[in-house]
């Protein structure tokens, strides 16, 4: 579609009111919230993701790309959260230490609350006690963790290691998830699972939970 294209050129070059639009205009023509999510937001911000890679984009681009989808996914947020579903469970979730990149994780937060689960955002840059005293003071069924680097991604460990030093490791679910990681790294740091996406995140909690 030309609209899903413009979008994607939107998200790339920052613009906000532009993101917001689009949005609007494809679930006018009744395009699920998914959808729009996944076909234009999540597409458009791996294009940008290639780019900033390559060094054809710098971090004040991205930022502001990254702006424009946090613009269109608010949107998208009390779609997503409408199914009426009954309550699942209860999630903390937060980005580790040393690591500020928060998209995908408000993605899994919009999308487990869609289903159903209650959900406790940590936000970005958590040291281990911030984990564990979430899940303690919260009841948590899952503690869900998100990295975006590589060289943050090991920090998961930390948190799963002081888990098992004070013998809480297995009160709790553990779900991770980030572009970096796979089903490989979350086995060897002894997470209960890897999760590809954030509709992977939800089945897999689903599935954990039943
Ligand atoms: Co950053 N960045 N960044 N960045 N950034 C990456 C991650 C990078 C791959 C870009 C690249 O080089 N191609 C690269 C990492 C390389 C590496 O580690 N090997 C990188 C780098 C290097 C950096 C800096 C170091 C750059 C610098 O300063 N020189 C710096 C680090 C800052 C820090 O954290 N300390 C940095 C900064 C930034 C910005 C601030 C500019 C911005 C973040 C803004 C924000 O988040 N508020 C940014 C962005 C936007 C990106 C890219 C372009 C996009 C990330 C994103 O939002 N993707 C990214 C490139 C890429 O990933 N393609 C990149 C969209 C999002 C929906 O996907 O986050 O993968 P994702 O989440 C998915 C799944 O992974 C999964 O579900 C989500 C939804 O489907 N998932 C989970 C994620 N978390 C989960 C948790 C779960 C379950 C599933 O728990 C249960």
């Amino acid at each position: 579609e030309d609209l899903v294209q413009q979008m994607m050129d939107d998200l790339y070059d920052g613009l906000k009111d532009e993101i917001e639009e689009g949005v609007h205009i494809l679930l006018d023509r009744g395009w699920a919230p998914y959808d729009v999510l996944t076909r234009a937001l999540v597409a458009g911000m791996t294009i940008v993701g290639h780019d900033f890679r390559d060094g054809i984009l710098f971090v004040p681009e991205v930022l502001m790309a990254a702006g424009a989808m946090k613009g269109g996914m608010a949107i998208l947020k009390p779609l997503l959260a409408e199914t009426g579903a009954p309550r699942m469970g209860k999630m903390v979730i937060g980005t580790v230490k040393g690591d500020i990149h928060d998209i995908g994780k408000n993605l899994v937060s919009m999308m487990m609350e869609g289903a159903g689960f209650e959900v406790v955002d940590l936000g970005i840059n958590n040291p281990v006690e911030n984990y564990i005293d979430a899940a303690r003071r919260e009841q948590a069924d899952i503690i869900g963790m998100s990295a975006l680097l590589t060289t943050t991604m090991p920090y998961m460990k930390v948190v799963i290691d002081t888990m098992k030093a004070q013998g809480i490791r297995d009160d709790y679910i553990v779900l991770v998830g980030g572009a970096p990681l796979n089903e490989e790294f979350g086995r060897a740091i002894g997470a209960d699972a890897y999760c590809r996406d954030a509709a992977v995140a939800v089945e897999t909690a689903k599935d954990f939970l039943r």
